[in-house]
């Protein structure tokens, strides 16, 4: 169903704009002030937006889920509840247009249950509407510039969730004048820049000096099958192989032990116990909160890491996760708990586990399995989103080789179809 973006000095003018150009039969969804003219607010003017639909389909449930969905896509944020309600005064013209408010009233309800974080509405318009969607609606406010569009399909290409797409291009559309956006190598090293600013790397605390500082106690969590086990093995040979390099009598060996709370799936123990034996790294096995602090407190005086690996857990079994939340509420206060997730996860799923993993209060994430995919917008939009770090990326199952201490341009360099110009970015943050 169509819908309008109507705007007039009152709430009145509104309305009869909105009869004269759309009928009387014109739904009206949500109403608000915006600012209009002058230069930095000075002389600007507040005018009435109204935003809703027209024609003269039935408004069936599932139509209406639709429209809603793209008013919202459009009007880029929803609304609070008080605002969307029409001004009594203007009871004669809204009364051909009320009959059609009643019926959205639940609807409007809806949208403001939906609008209690912009990050959840841009995860309500992400998850319902398909991907092009949100970026169509932004398109169709644009001067529809070749690289506009092209970079559009750039962002879309490579995965990237509607609502920072949008944001990308609604700063594209904003920042570049006309002339400079007929030059799109220039327009894409600019993007690539501020895709780069939203990646957030985690800050690594200084590392352990033997028998010095308490040791690093550091635990994957993540769903099954994501890599946890074998990153644990890989960070143990990158931690144990620090003292090897500052110190020629340390034994590496002897700085990193491995805990597992894993031993109830089927093999996981025997795995960690088979890359024990070859690196020569003891394994224990913590059955319950206890026996983990036991195992903790034994270790802390003589080993400058402690790497847990836990169970593979559904994000969507909360009963699991409490359990193994109360086991590892016996690590101490600075243990550093990375969530593990899978290059490749589709960002809604990517919004659910990165939530129910929340309870842990995991410090950064691990992006694992980069090899299998050449996308990688879908995580960096939702980690901006959830405003998380991110600390390691895996890029393949050779223990140890296959992973890397994160770096922005080494999430930049995966993106499909863009050029990053990796004079940019530090050397110390090339890590490739
Ligand atoms: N391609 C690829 N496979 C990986 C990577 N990391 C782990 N794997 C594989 O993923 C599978 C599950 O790994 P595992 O460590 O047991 O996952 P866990 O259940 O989370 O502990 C194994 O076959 C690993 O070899 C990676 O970075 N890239
Ligand atoms: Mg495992």
């Amino acid at each position: 169903m169509p819908h309008f973006v109507v705007q007039a000095r009152t709430h009145n003018e509104c309305i009869d704009k909105i009869i004269t150009k759309y009928g009387k039969d014109a739904k009206v969804l949500l109403e608000r002030t915006v600012q209009k003219g002058g230069m930095f607010g000075w002389r600007s003017h507040e005018e009435i937006e109204m935003t809703g639909i027209y024609g003269d389909r039935p408004v069936g449930s599932n139509s209406l889920e639709t429209t809603k969905r793209q008013i919202l896509a459009a009007a880029g944020k929803v609304m609070p509840a008080n605002s969307v309600s029409v001004h009594p005064e203007a009871a004669g013209q809204q009364s051909q247009i009320s009959a059609a408010n009643v019926s959205m009233q639940a609807i409007l309800k809806e949208i403001a249950g939906l609008s209690g974080a912009v990050h959840s509405l841009n995860e309500k318009v992400d998850e319902s509407i398909s991907g092009s969607a949100a970026i169509n609606s932004a398109k169709r406010e644009n001067n529809n510039h070749p690289s506009i569009q092209k970079l559009e399909d750039d962002l879309f290409n490579n995965e990237f969730c509607p609502s920072f797409a949008r944001m990308i291009l609604d700063r594209a559309r904003r920042e570049f004048p006309l002339n400079e956006l007929d030059d799109y190598e220039d327009v894409q090293k600019r993007v690539i820049q501020w895709i780069g600013e939203k990646i957030s790397v985690y800050e690594e605390p200084e590392q352990p000096v033997q028998g010095k500082k308490k040791p690093r106690v550091i635990v994957l969590l993540g769903p099954p099958g994501v890599g946890k086990t074998t990153t644990l093995v890989k960070l143990a040979t990158l931690y144990g192989d620090l003292g090897g390099e500052q110190d020629g009598l340390l034994d590496w060996r002897k700085r990193v032990r491995m805990i597992t709370l894993d031993r109830y799936r089927i093999g996981a123990e025997y795995q960690l116990e088979k890359y024990g034996e070859w690196m020569n790294i003891p394994i224990s096995v913590a059955e319950d909160h206890d026996g983990l602090k036991k195992l903790l407190s034994l270790y802390h005086q003589d080993v400058d890491f402690i790497l847990i690996d836990t169970i593979g857990r559904s994000p969507r079994n909360y009963m699991e996760l409490g359990e193994m939340k109360a086991i590892l509420d016996a690590c101490p206060a600075k243990t550093e708990f990375h969530l593990c997730v899978q290059a490749s996860t589709k960002t809604g799923d990517l919004r659910d586990i990165l939530k129910q993993f929340g309870i842990f209060k995991y410090k950064s994430v691990i992006i694992t399995k980069l090899d299998e995919t050449d996308k990688a917008g879908n995580v960096i939009s939702v980690l901006a989103e959830e405003n998380k770090s991110v600390s390691f990326i895996t890029t393949g199952q050779t223990v140890p080789s296959d992973i890397e201490r994160a770096t922005v341009i080494r999430l930049l360099i995966n993106l499909e179809g863009f050029a990053v110009d990796r004079e940019n970015y530090p050397s110390g943050n090339a890590g490739v």
